[in-house]
């Protein structure tokens, strides 16, 4: 990052007031400066870091070394034990602060939460995103499902609403979570591969699971590749309830919408980014927040009422299904920023743990039998990562009050003075809140039934919502679909493991399941076991989610120069791109000035570029720039490296904008009779197949205008 965005760091920073958890989480740091010594953990100044206690012996030759050195052992001890358990699951996670709000009272018809329903409150907020498959080291972009875990510190309590980017889930009931992260995990034998469902295992156990159809569509489609955290959807996932100060209870979900739209990356550009630049979306959110580009999103509920429970095809608890918005449409409630970045990403980031069973009074759960699982399970796995006092560690406690009987377990923090640790007691210490005060309160429900193993017939249909989503995508989604089917199947060298799933595909769509079988030499089916039904839903398209307004906000946009490029140029276009808040980064043949048209090569004017062709690639930018000067023009032209930056970005389907000497550049790098291209010393703009080129510089209309239409989905 140039010096240039430490600045703007603190700039923005410097506009981020303190809310209530960054006030309490300020409690814990430690204040570091140059004039702080070193001490041991029991306080005790150190005189010396580097040489651990030993004797020397006569004529200066070294001797045994000390176990008596108790700095050396400390340093030691505590290094050894840095390490605590990754996740099982979302091992791989990025994380930030921020605010939510409601817009008004409208959620107060279903519910008496504040937090929801209260438009005068800002709710501190918490988000971890993350992937699913891979360890704590491994790639962000791979192809996954992304977490995306939200804590909301409120007046009542924290509430955890953990979700992901895709809002159905692989399996409908708990107790098939084990063997699903087995399956998807790297295969036992060899621990192979990481970061990927690519594999026989995976491919094996969604095939024999038909109930993971409809996700498994989701995560081939482009939602498995997002561009950034900041371009997704986040989903509740699960059916949750919501209670009124009536006492009356409805089905909600939740849905989070990114304000910037939901975009992805190509898989080609997904594949390289792995490996050029494993930490991409995890830089790509702090740059953001950094340079005061803060995300946003919407926060919307569908609801549903009791009475309503069975009024569907599908059974509503069934986390395998969305409510289509043509039958549950959403109600836009609120919105979320994400503000500040971490200070310190395993205080912060690493110890965050979020548990479903964590909910505020005016929300509880519902029968949803992955939900019911998993409000077991988060509680459990924290245990085993962080210790039953879990709860203490700054960064999940909760900024209201807390007062309970619970004592002891290892790393107790706080310090409950007095005798009384029970209750009921002589003196009313810790008592019951009635719900009148505030209490949480179970909504009482009327239950019977007999007590058995099976899933009622709506828990049976599998198919129909996986077919809804593929015939609602557009050609080129569909295309991206059978690209990673094909890409996965033909890692799998399991003839049954791809010939099963090419039969699960069947049940989708006839030549979805034709395509891939040929592609990867499965068996070609020649009828469909089941009819597809034809119907759309657009909401489910990502192209339905891109802005209103066309933005270049944050965006990256590489600046391609060599010695001899026009200065004035580059200068105007990086201005026009910086009020439009997109960020420019120049990129050159060596990371030191290069020098601009006409000046002296040694005291003359120029930029020294951010990075070399070599150091990035066009895959971390969303657009390239190309500014005019003749003798920039050849060094350009002649250097391969920067020829492939301009065919890469192209079939990346990337904004190219060049001008006058830099026109024929980009036209004899692509060598593509369909483009069209602006003549030189003419100031027409000519604008074709995302190349938008001109003869003479222009800045306020061309390179700007089309670079804004790079965000659009490819
Ligand atoms: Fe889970 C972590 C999301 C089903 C058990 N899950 C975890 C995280 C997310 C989700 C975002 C990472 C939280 C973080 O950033 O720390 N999980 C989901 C969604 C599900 C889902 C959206 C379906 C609706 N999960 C699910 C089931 C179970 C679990 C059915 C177990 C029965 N999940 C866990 C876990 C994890 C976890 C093992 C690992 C680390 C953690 O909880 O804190 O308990």
């Amino acid at each position: 990052m140039s010096s240039s965005i430490g600045s703007a760091v603190r700039h923005a920073m410097a506009h981020v007031t303190d809310n209530a958890k960054i006030k309490d989480l300020k409690r814990d740091h430690v204040n570091i400066s140059s004039s702080s010594g070193l001490t041991t953990d029991f306080g005790s100044k150190i005189s010396d870091t580097d040489n651990w206690l030993s004797v020397q012996g006569e004529n200066g030759t070294q001797g045994p070394f000390l176990l008596e050195d108790h700095i050396a052992r400390e340093k030691i001890h505590r290094f050894d034990h840095e390490r605590i358990p990754e996740r099982v699951v979302h091992a791989r996670g990025a994380g930030a602060h921020g605010h939510f709000r409601v817009y008004d009272n409208t959620a107060s018809k279903w519910t008496f939460a504040p937090v929801l329903t209260d438009p005068s409150r800002t709710t501190p907020i918490f988000i971890r995103f993350s992937t699913v498959q891979g360890s704590r080291g491994s790639a962000d972009t791979v192809r996954d499902v992304r977490g995306f875990a939200m804590k909301f510190y409120t007046d009542e309590g924290n509430w955890d609403l953990v979700g992901n980017d895709i809002p159905v889930f692989f399996i409908q009931n708990a107790i098939k979570f084990p063997d699903f992260v087995h399956a998807v995990k790297p295969e036992p034998h060899n621990e192979v591969p990481q970061g990927q469902t690519a594999h026989n295992n995976f491919w094996d156990f969604v095939g024999l699971q038909p109930e993971s159809a409809h996700m498994v569509m989701w995560a081939m489609s482009d939602r498995g590749i997002p561009r950034s955290y900041r371009m997704m959807q986040g989903f509740g996932v699960n059916t949750f309830t919501l209670i009124n100060a009536e006492g009356k209870r409805v089905f909600v979900k939740f849905i989070m919408t990114p304000q910037l739209g939901v975009h992805s990356l190509m898989w080609d550009e997904a594949l390289k980014l792995a490996g050029q630049d494993p930490d991409f979306h995890r830089k790509d959110l702090q740059e953001a927040i950094e340079n005061g580009c803060y995300p946003k999103w919407t926060f919307g509920i569908q609801v549903i009422e009791e009475k309503d429970e069975h009024s569907f095809d599908f059974d509503i608890l069934d986390a395998t299904k969305v409510w289509p918005e043509y039958l549950v449409p959403i109600h836009q409630i609120g919105e979320f920023t994400l503000d500040r970045v971490v200070d310190e990403y395993f205080s912060e980031v690493e110890q965050v743990a979020f548990c479903t069973s964590h909910v505020v009074p005016g929300i509880g759960f519902s029968d949803d039998p992955l939900l019911q699982g998993r409000n077991f399970s988060y509680f459990d796995t924290q245990i085993t990562r962080l210790g039953i006092n879990w709860e203490q560690i700054p960064i999940n406690r909760p900024v209201c009050p807390v007062m309970n009987h619970h004592r002891d377990g290892a790393r107790q923090h706080r310090i409950n003075p007095g005798s009384i640790n029970y209750f009921p007691n002589r003196d009313n210490v810790g008592h019951p809140v009635p719900p009148s005060h505030g209490g949480y309160i179970e909504h009482a429900q009327k239950v019977e039934g007999i007590k058995r193993r099976i899933r009622t017939p709506k828990f049976q249909e599998h198919f129909s919502q996986a077919q809804l989503f593929y015939n609602s995508l557009s050609q080129h989604e569909k295309n991206h679909v059978i690209a990673a089917f094909s890409f996965e199947l033909s890692h799998c060298d399991d003839q049954r493991v791809y010939d099963g799933y090419i039969n699960v595909l069947n049940n989708i769509d006839f030549d979805l399941a034709v395509t891939v079988a040929k592609n990867v030499n499965g068996p070609v089916p020649d009828k469909p076991v089941r009819i597809n039904h034809g119907h759309k839903d657009q909401t489910l398209s990502q192209l339905y989610y891109a802005p209103k307004t066309p933005t270049i906000a944050s965006r990256r946009i590489a600046v391609l120069i060599t010695d001899g490029f026009n200065l004035t140029e580059v200068e105007g276009v990086r201005a026009a791109l910086a009020s439009a808040k997109a960020t420019t980064w120049i990129i050159g043949p060596r990371r030191a000035k290069i020098h601009s048209e006409g000046g002296h090569i040694i005291s003359g004017s120029g930029i020294v570029a951010d990075h070399h062709f070599e150091g990035q690639r066009s895959t971390m930018f969303d657009a390239i720039y190309i500014p005019s000067g003749s003798e920039h023009a050849k060094n350009l032209a002649s250097n391969g490296r920067a020829v492939h930056w301009i065919r890469e970005a192209f079939g990346h389907c990337k904004a190219i904008g060049a001008i006058g000497d830099a026109v024929d550049v980009v036209k004899q790098a692509l060598n593509l009779p369909e483009v069209n291209f602006a003549n030189s010393g003419v100031d027409d703009v000519v604008s074709s197949y995302g190349v938008v080129t001109t003869g003479k510089y222009d800045v306020s209309s061309a390179v700007v205008d089309a670079l804004e239409i790079a965000p659009s989905p490819k």
